[in-house]
């Protein structure tokens, strides 16, 4: 990694979010627009898939030697490898970008030995930028160093503002242990649950790790979204303080392709409260790798 200069591929990537984000801005999706893939809540618009082609052929035009994964153009088996790989979501939150709802971003990464080092997610519709160098921090709009303010203790699990989400799968093992879960985090101390300040779906796995590392929220917990969700906000999540462990109780270093994850912000009693969390896991997700 030494050879690679990642200051140069992170300015050039945030030039090329910015393009992008352009595009997202000036498209007009409709619910008649979209399409969808596994299922009926699973949705594509035309602006995604072109999107990711404007993302693709600019990095590969200028970096032609290093890998690309992107979400609309991932093929079942595809591996992720230790060579140098951007990871790309053209627009993560579809699903509120088709609804005219402004928590939308596009969220690219770059890892090298499986590992992220460098995160961009920039929302377009607020002109709203996280950006991250591994070792360098991570800022807001490239200038205010993140967290926002220096990080309080964690103060147990029933202080945190808890960012879930439902995801396109709705049946099955994994959608029992989500809704199970979410109702334990919500539930009383006396009723053996965790009494959480209040949960929270945004509907975009990118905008909830960067709001984990800016400190507006405590925990994100998700399992089924995929590495190019995670993969930049896992930089900027990091750079800040937080910590990436698994959504399935007991393992704290989770690939980023795992499909599962559990972000905690920085501060004394990180380690407390994801132990906190893991017992009350109601179950264990059978999504992974
Ligand atoms: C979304 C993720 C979100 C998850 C959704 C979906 P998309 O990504 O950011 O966390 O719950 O099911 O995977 O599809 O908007 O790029």
């Amino acid at each position: 990694m030494a050879d690679l200069n990642l200051q140069e591929i992170h300015d050039f990537m945030i030039s090329i979010a910015k393009q992008a984000g352009e595009r997202i801005v000036s498209a007009k999706p409709t619910t008649e627009a979209a399409g969808s893939k596994k299922n009926s809540v699973d949705l594509v618009t035309e602006t995604d898939r072109a999107v990711e082609t404007l993302i693709s052929t600019s990095l590969r035009e200028r970096y032609p030697t290093y890998s690309f994964m992107g979400e609309e153009t991932y093929k079942p088996g595809n591996r992720l490898t230790p060579a140098p790989t951007f990871i790309c979501d053209p627009i993560d939150g579809t699903t509120n970008f088709v609804h005219r709802n402004p928590y939308v971003s596009i969220s690219l990464g770059f890892a090298v030995d499986l590992e992220p080092v460098i995160g961009i997610v920039y929302n377009p519709f607020t002109a709203t930028l996280y950006s991250a160098i591994k070792g360098q921090g991570a800022y807001l709009n490239q200038e205010q160093k993140l967290p926002l303010s220096p990080s309080a203790p964690i103060e147990g699990l029933s202080s945190c503002l808890v960012a879930v989400e439902w995801g396109s799968d709705r049946s099955g093992n994994d959608f029992k242990v989500k809704s199970e879960t979410f109702k334990r985090l919500a539930a009383t101390k006396e009723n053996g649950g965790g009494m959480v300040h209040g949960l929270r779906s945004f509907g975009g796995a990118a905008l909830n790790l960067c709001g984990v590392a800016s400190g507006a929220l405590d925990i994100y917990w998700e399992a089924g979204c995929w590495a190019w969700d995670v993969c930049a906000g896992w930089v900027i999540l990091t750079e800040a303080g937080g910590k990436m462990v698994d959504a399935n109780p007991g393992n704290w270093n989770p690939r980023i392709d795992e499909r599962r994850y559990f972000a905690v912000r920085g501060g004394e009693g990180q380690e407390e409260v994801i132990e906190e969390f893991w017992s009350l896991v109601d179950g264990a997700f059978e999504v992974g790798i």
